[in-house]
Order: structure tokens, then sequence, then C-alpha cells
């Protein structure tokens, strides 16, 4: 299986053009196996690029651990400089189909180089059940919840996947590996979660470190981005231009007068190769 790997701000992927590869049987089993930082390629997520009835590509996403993803943020940058750059879209603004609906990333050229896309995220989805999330309440906007004996307030958005946004005093020291996995896999959230931790700097910048579901503490979360800013925003941390610092760099995130959020970073092209392991 030829495929490229790829990576926005640390977030890797292994990308398989679906024009020329064969989707596999369980796609949810080799992304097991190709995400594998010993035994495999060693990726965040296992994206496949496939035809589509309705756009101009259809994006699939899998996590570490075989589950499948309905939309990825830095995985969808990626995509959209490879289909680019592999002739398989006419021009820089592309149409893709995800499981969150048709997401629009447009490439940001500079004589025929790629210097970073920004992508139409779509509107942020806010209700309980469309996150989903049971509990009281049409929608979570700093709810308190009880992690490991503390009282933390939580907001909760749907960027097409589900996110759970805390904030924090220090993202440095912050419980990443002990309060992300409780939360990914807490009652409330019957499809698990992504959970963001913000250290407000200012009205128009923020530091993230997050956990993601079926993957684990990862070094960037687009979609986590533009659900933190939403969150933050929506409860007057920041206003609605801000700067997003991970630890290899940032995301520039809008979230726009008409609801729709837009998120801005790099998108890098590693190295191709070709998956041999059979079983
Ligand atoms: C967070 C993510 N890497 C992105 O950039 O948006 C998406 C990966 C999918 C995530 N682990 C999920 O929703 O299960």
């Amino acid at each position: 299986m030829h495929f490229t790997k790829m990576h926005g701000l640390g977030n890797d992927f292994v990308l398989v053009n679906c024009f020329q590869e064969r989707l596999p049987g369980d796609p949810g089993e080799v992304a097991r196996r190709v995400c594998h930082r010993r035994f495999g390629v060693g990726a965040d997520g296992l994206i496949f690029l496939l035809p589509s009835q309705v756009a101009e590509l259809k994006m699939r996403i899998f996590n570490p651990d075989g589950s499948e993803a309905e939309m990825c943020g830095n995985g969808i940058r990626c995509l959209a400089r490879f289909a680019y750059e592999e002739g398989l879209v006419p021009g820089p603004g592309i149409r893709v189909e995800t499981l969150a609906g048709i997401i629009v990333p447009q490439l940001i050229l500079e004589g025929g180089r790629v210097l970073g896309v920004r992508v139409d995220m779509g509107e942020p989805r806010l209700d309980r059940r469309d996150i989903p999330m049971s509990g009281e309440g049409e929608k979570a906007i700093d709810i308190p919840l009880e992690v490991e004996g503390e009282i933390v307030k939580a907001t909760c958005v749907s960027m097409g996947n589900p996110h759970c946004v805390l904030f924090v005093p220090d993202v440095d020291t912050a419980p990443v590996s002990t309060w992300g996995p409780f939360l990914e896999n807490h009652p409330l959230f019957p499809q698990r979660t992504n959970v963001e931790f913000i250290e407000i700097l200012n009205p128009a910048e923020v530091k993230m470190r997050v956990w993601e579901r079926g993957a684990g503490e990862t070094m960037a979360c687009g979609t986590g981005a533009c659900a933190a800013v939403v969150a933050a925003a929506l409860t007057g941390r920041t206003g609605r231009h801000v700067t997003v610092h991970l630890a290899a760099g940032d995301l520039a995130i809008e979230w726009a007068p008409d609801n729709r959020v837009f998120m801005t970073g790099p998108a890098v092209r590693v190295f191709d190769g070709v998956y041999r392991q059979e079983s």
C-alpha cells in the first residue's frame, strides 16, 4: 500500500490515495497497525482519500485505536495539499466530503508553493444532542464536572467531532494524561470525546494541549483549536480572532460573524513509502 506521511504542527498522518490504492476491507484494523509507533509507520491517524458523489474528494480518518472520526482539522489541511500536488483536484479551493458534512479547505499559494491552508470548518454545534452528550440542559457551557475530586468547568462543542474544553491556569502542568482519558471515556459522552486544556494568555492568544479521542495526547488538533476558541469566545474569555499556540507552532482561528469557523495553519509533506505488512 503506497502512502504519504504528512503533518500539521506535529499532528501526523499517513495518507493513502484510494484513487490508486484499494480501500482495505477493515480500515480500522489497518489504522491500528499503520499508526503504531514501533510496529508500524507511526501516526496520529490514517487518512484515506476517496472519490465522492457530492464533492471533489471524500476523506475518511481513522484513529490509532481503529475508531473512525467524523472530522480532522489538521488532517484535512494535509489532505488538501496532497490532493492539489498530486493533481487530484484542479484548483486550490477544494470541497471535501467528511462524516461532518462538506468541509472546504483553500490552499494559500505563492508561486505554486503551498504556504498554508485555510479551512472553512463549518458551524460549531453546542446542543448536547449534537455533541453528543447526556445530562441536564440544552447546552454545556461552563458546566461543573468532577474530576479526581476536583470540580472543573467544561464547555462542550462539536466541530463535527466531540470536544470538551477545559480552561486551566497553566497548560504545561495541566494533568492531561490523567484527566484526558478520564473525560474521554466519561459516561456523559456516548461517543467519547476529545479533551482540550486551554490557558488564556490574552483575548487574542491562548495556549493549548490536547488529549485526543482514540489517540492520546497529540501535538496539535485542528478541530480542537476551533472548539477551544468557540468555547473561549462564548464565555467572554477571548475575542473571536485568536492565535492558538501549540507545542510546534500556531493555528489562527477566526469565528466569523456568520457563525462559521475558519482555521489557518501549515501542512507539511514528510515522505512517501510503501507499507508491506500483510497480516
Ligand atoms: C483532533 C484532530 N487531530 C484534528 O486535527 O482535528 C482530529 C482527529 C480525530 C479525533 N481524534 C477524534 O475526533 O476522534
